[in-house]
């Protein structure tokens, strides 16, 4: 009898034991789960350290409050506490072929948002979210590594948009920046924006993301329609999955009319450009 009366004791401090070692693991996941260190390095000090345990202290813009980082010989620890503090851009653009003039709407995409600073040594990406642009050509980034006190030109590219880089430099005041690319011309770098209808769109057309629009983009439509080709592809310039007539007109319309990535330092590049096309087409 006293045998099987510690016998079940024995169970009971096993289950015991088994369930907070359940316990632990979901809290330790749930903690985990907060915030990573991992890609966050930059910015952060560490305060102490000891063989199983870091503390790093809150640095500014990238993170708040204080965390550990155990298995110290893992380099990227977690945090059991804190927040980022990311900067929040809201976004509206349109993308040409994507935006229907009648309904005033377009069919939701996916696009990257980049951040260029600058330097001596030219434009550098400080940081890119990916993120969706709604019906309304609507959509949020952030990003974590901006300063706010920094001014940073806006970037963005589409699977098969020309990259448009904003008119001017911006930056987060307070964490946060609205910016709209579809009211006016004016809004994108060297006005490289498609005028439909009342508003202005991102120009279609750069299936291979070389920066220009012109014949070796229409050869990768025109293969694709050819094939009967369907699905979510970079040839797809209407956004419909279908791959025809309507996407090679559009793509045939831009390099006509030789569009290209319009950015600071390249005022020359497009006139240049042309010269050589016209060039080549008269030999
Ligand atoms: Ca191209
Ligand atoms: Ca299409």
């Amino acid at each position: 009898m006293r045998k099987q009366l510690l016998i079940s004791k024995i169970n009971t401090f096993l289950f015991a034991v088994i369930l907070l070692q359940v316990i632990f693991t979901i809290q330790v996941t749930a903690q985990n789960s907060i915030v990573s260190r991992s890609g966050f390095t930059a910015g952060f000090s560490e305060a102490s350290s000891s063989p199983n345990r870091k503390v790093w202290t809150s640095v500014g813009e990238l993170f708040t409050g204080s965390g550990q980082e155990t298995n110290a010989g893992i380099s990227a620890g977690f945090f059991t506490s804190g927040s980022f503090l990311s900067d929040e851009l809201r976004l509206t653009a349109l993308l040409e072929g994507f935006y229907n003039i009648q309904r005033n709407a377009m069919i939701s995409d996916s696009i990257m948002v980049s951040l260029k600073s600058m330097s001596a040594m030219g434009f550098s990406t400080v940081d890119s979210s990916k993120g969706i642009l709604d019906s309304t050509g609507f959509g949020i980034f952030h990003f974590p590594r901006a300063n706010q006190s920094i001014k940073y030109f806006l970037t963005i590219k589409h699977r098969n948009s020309i990259e448009t880089w904003s008119d001017s430099i911006f930056n987060f005041a307070g964490g946060k920046l609205s910016f709209n690319f579809s009211d006016s011309i004016s809004r994108a770098y060297g006005g490289n924006l498609k005028q439909v209808g009342s508003r202005f769109c991102i120009y279609t057309g750069d299936v291979n993301q070389d920066g220009f629009v012109d014949f070796t983009d229409l050869t990768m439509i025109d293969n694709d329609a050819y094939n009967f080709s369907t699905g979510y592809l970079q040839t797809d310039l209407t956004g419909d999955n279908f791959i025809d007539f309507t996407d090679l007109s559009l793509c045939d319309n831009n390099a006509y009319n030789f569009v290209g990535v319009r950015k600071p330092g390249q005022k020359f590049v497009e006139p240049l450009r042309r010269l050589l096309k016209e060039h080549n087409s008269i030999k």
